[in-house]
Parts: C-alpha cells; structure tokens; sequence
C-alpha cells in the first residue's frame, strides 16, 4: 500500500531522539563493580568502533549501525567513574587489577543508533545509558523498607545467634540480654548499644566475611555529618527505649526512601546485582548460607506478589514505587561474577545456582547469568590420575607461568550437607589477559555480551 509506508515513517521520525537509560550496578562485597563497568565501557566503545568485542549485544542491534562515546560530564553532580585511570591499569604491562574505590560514581556512555534500509535516511536515534556504581551495602537496605522494627529486630538477632556470627556478637549480645525489662529511653543505653552493634557488624564483614549485614549505612555511611538516628540497634524488648529505637528505625527507613528518590541515586530503571557466589562456595556453609540468605533477600525486596516489579510497576505500593524509582525498574539481572574461574561446562551450572538461589522465574524481567567482566583465564582439559577434569588455566598476579586451577564442581542448586565434606578451593588471583592496542579493541569477557543484550533489549 503506497499510503501506508510514509505514516509509518512519520510515527517513527516522532519517537523522541534521546532516551536516558540508567543502570544501577550494584554487589556484595568485592564482586567486581569496578571491573563490570570499566570492561563494559572498553567493550561497547569497541563495539561501536566496528569491534567484535559484543557478539550477542551487536547481533540485538542487528545491522544497525551505532557509535559510542564517553559522554561529556557537563555540569552533573555526580562524582564520574574513573574509567581512564581504570583502563590504564587493566592495559599496563603487566595488567594491573583498577584500584579499589568504595565512592559512588557515574559511567555515562552516549550511543546513537542509527536506522537500516528504508529507514536509513531517518536521524540517528541518541541514547544515554547511564551506569551508576551502587554500594552493596545500601542494597541490603531495600529489604527494611518492608519490615517493621520488631520484624527486623527478630530476623537480625536470630542470624546473630548462629554459631558462625555468635561468638563476634557475644559483647553485643550480652549488652542485649543484660538490659533490663522495659528499659527507659536513655540516651547512653541507646548509644552503648548502637557501638556495640556497628562493632559486630563490621567484625562479621570483616574477620567472618558475611555480607547479610543491615542497616547498609552502619558500614557505609552517607556523605556528611551522622545524624541522631542512627543511633539505633535491633531490639525485641518494650518500654521507653524500644521505642526510642523504633522511632529511629523508622527516621532511617525515612531517610532510606527519601535517598532513592534523590536525583542521585533515583531514576534507575535496569538493575545489576552482582556476587561472587564461586567465593562463598569456598567459604563453606555458613558463609554460603549468608550469601543466599542476602540474595534471597534482596530478590524479594524487588519483587512483588510473586511477579518481577517492572512487569506490574503499577500495583507496587507507593513507596516502593517511587522509591529507588524501583516502580520503573524494567529488568534485573543477577549475575555470578569472575566465572572465568571455573571452566564452560561449570558455568551453566553457576547459572543456575544463581537462578535459584534469587527464585528468578524463567520468563520474566529478571535474567540469571554467569559472567566475567574480565577474563583472566582459558579453559583446558586436565588429565588427572587417569581423569579428564575440565579446568581453567592463567597467570597468577605476579608469576611467570600459567597456572592451572580447578576449585571443584559448582552445584547447579544450593548444596547439601554431602557437598560441604569435600572443600571447594580458593581460585588463585589471576592477572588479566593482556590488552593489545591500549585496550581499543575492549577487554576479553565472558557473558558480559549476553547480560547487556539482555538488560537492553528493547533499548536497542
Ligand atoms: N578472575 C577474575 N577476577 C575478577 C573479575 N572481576 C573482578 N575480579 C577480582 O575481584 C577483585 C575485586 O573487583 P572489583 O571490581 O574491584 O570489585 P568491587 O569492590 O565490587 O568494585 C579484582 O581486583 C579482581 O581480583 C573477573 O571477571 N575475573
Ligand atoms: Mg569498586
């Protein structure tokens, strides 16, 4: 029909021009956002100088032809992600792991798109995708904004009573028991206790390795002077000073949901949640278990009566709605980082792990995968006392030769008791590969492509 090509042309040439995209990539402890965003920004600004450095992202853009930038800072607020200074470190000789950074930062990258066939001569379409480096920490707060204060008190002081967390929490604990019934709201009770509580906090982070540790601004603080209303501490008890801490409970949750919606931190509409769930396998049960039970958490803080919060962002309360800018939060996507510590056939099952230990439905606005922003290592067949195990090989940070590796077999669930007998080994520390060219042609990765053309589908 010759009428009909120029109206569909028309409505196309109306869609806006520019669409900003933000991606909240956010993990536990040490899972790898530095490397997630230095390796996407070298791998889409290859992959936009004509590179093979996306195969699954590029094959969503179809033959579509799209450049990519740096987008200029202009006069934005927000602290820019050091992606040179990164770069340089991964491109050196010999490559060097990007320094460790706990600040808040912003990766802007400026794509256009542009149109094939008929469509060819239509002006390019212009898309910020923004990347925002999260802290972990504050993502294990999502999860207080649906409970109240007696609901948390009772859920923090049953994960601190378990053996693994006990003995560090003993002081704190103690502090708990010996407080009298009823307890008036007295401002020394209330601070003793808080110290003693951050205390144990960052002991577990630090000498247990957990990583289900709330509230998140205990151990990151926001910038700035620390208001009065931190000062709290889980608490089950009644009286004057329970209340005191349930008020400032709420004041924190408060102030939790006031940040999400900050112009900073809000407008996120696609969500990375990256772990390093190869690390908790080695740590053994009990940390693996805080793992899962952190996962699981947060999963369910993004989730809604069963369904994945884009796909009904309108029946979402509220707060959560507006909250996080959560309600617009268009896709999810948990990833087990630094697969390349395990080889190909073990991937899939890390996958999987991931898959069910965030309950993430098949069909849905939330994917499960297993990445490695920067891969370190190639896969190898191993011949060991007559058996071919399918390891990985790479060069350990600072030696010569290769090294070969393999941790074990990664369950495809949550293990049993049967799989803790045997250990799962720590992975060496592996140098990445390195960089030809200064790292124009990207950085090698594996997964990375599938993530993004999953977290961009319909952008592209
Ligand atoms: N083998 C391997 N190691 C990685 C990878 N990504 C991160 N790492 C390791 O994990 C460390 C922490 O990563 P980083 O990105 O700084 O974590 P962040 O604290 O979440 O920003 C790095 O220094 C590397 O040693 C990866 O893709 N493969
Ligand atoms: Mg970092």
């Amino acid at each position: 029909m010759a009428g009909s090509a120029p109206g569909t042309l028309a409505q196309i040439a109306e869609l806006p021009v520019t669409r900003r995209v933000r991606v909240g990539v956010t993990g536990l402890a040490r899972a790898g956002k530095t490397a997630f965003l230095t390796s996407v920004a070298a791998n889409l600004l290859a992959a936009g100088a004509g590179m093979a450095a996306l195969p699954a992202l590029a094959a969503r853009a179809g033959a579509r032809p799209f450049s990519v930038a740096l987008a200029p800072a202009g006069a934005s607020d927000m602290p820019r992600f050091d992606y040179a200074a990164h770069l340089a470190a991964l491109a050196a000789d010999p490559p060097r792991w990007p320094a460790r950074t706990d600040a808040v930062s912003l990766l802007a990258l400026d794509l256009r798109v542009g149109w094939t066939g008929l469509l060819a001569p239509l002006p390019a379409r212009r898309i910020v995708l923004e990347f925002l480096d999260y802290p972990g920490e504050w993502l294990l707060d999502l999860p207080l904004l649906g409970q109240d204060f007696r609901a948390w008190s009772q859920a923090v002081l049953r994960r601190l009573e378990r053996p693994e967390a006990a003995s560090i929490a003993r002081e704190f604990l103690g502090f708990l028991r010996g407080l009298p019934a009823g307890a008036a709201a007295d401002e020394a009770l209330a601070s003793a206790g808080h110290a003693l509580y951050r205390a144990a906090l960052l002991r577990l982070r630090d000498e247990a390795g957990l990583s289900f540790l709330q509230p998140g601004r205990f151990l990151m603080p926001a910038p700035g002077p620390e208001p009065p209303w931190m000062g709290f501490f889980p608490h089950t008890g009644e009286g004057g000073l329970a209340g005191l801490l349930r008020e400032r409970y709420e004041a924190y949750r408060a102030s939790v949901r006031a940040a999400m919606q900050a112009p900073a931190f809000g407008r996120v509409d696609r969500l990375v949640v990256l772990a390093d769930v190869l690390a908790a396998l080695h740590a053994g049960p009990a940390a693996f278990a805080d793992t899962e039970a952190a996962l699981g958490a947060v999963a369910r803080a993004l989730r809604w009566r069963g369904s994945w919060l884009g796909a009904l962002a309108d029946q979402l309360p509220s707060w959560l709605a507006s909250g996080l800018g959560v309600g617009g939060i268009a896709r999810v996507a948990f990833a087990a980082s630094k697969s390349d510590h395990v080889a190909e056939r073990q991937r899939g099952n890390l996958a999987a792990l991931v898959r069910a230990l965030t309950e993430v439905p098949d069909q849905a606005a939330a994917g499960a995968f297993a990445i490695a922003s920067v891969r370190c290592t190639e896969d190898f067949v191993w011949s060991l006392e007559g058996r071919n195990i399918s390891a990985v090989r790479g060069r350990v940070l600072g030696e010569a030769r290769l090294t070969r590796s393999y941790p074990g077999e990664v369950p495809d669930r949550p293990p049993g008791p049967e799989f803790w007998t045997h250990a799962f080994l720590a992975p060496p520390v592996f140098e990445p590969m390195r960089l030809p060219d200064g790292g124009r042609a990207g950085v090698p990765q594996i997964g990375l492509d599938a993530l993004l053309a999953f977290l961009l589908e319909d952008v592209l």
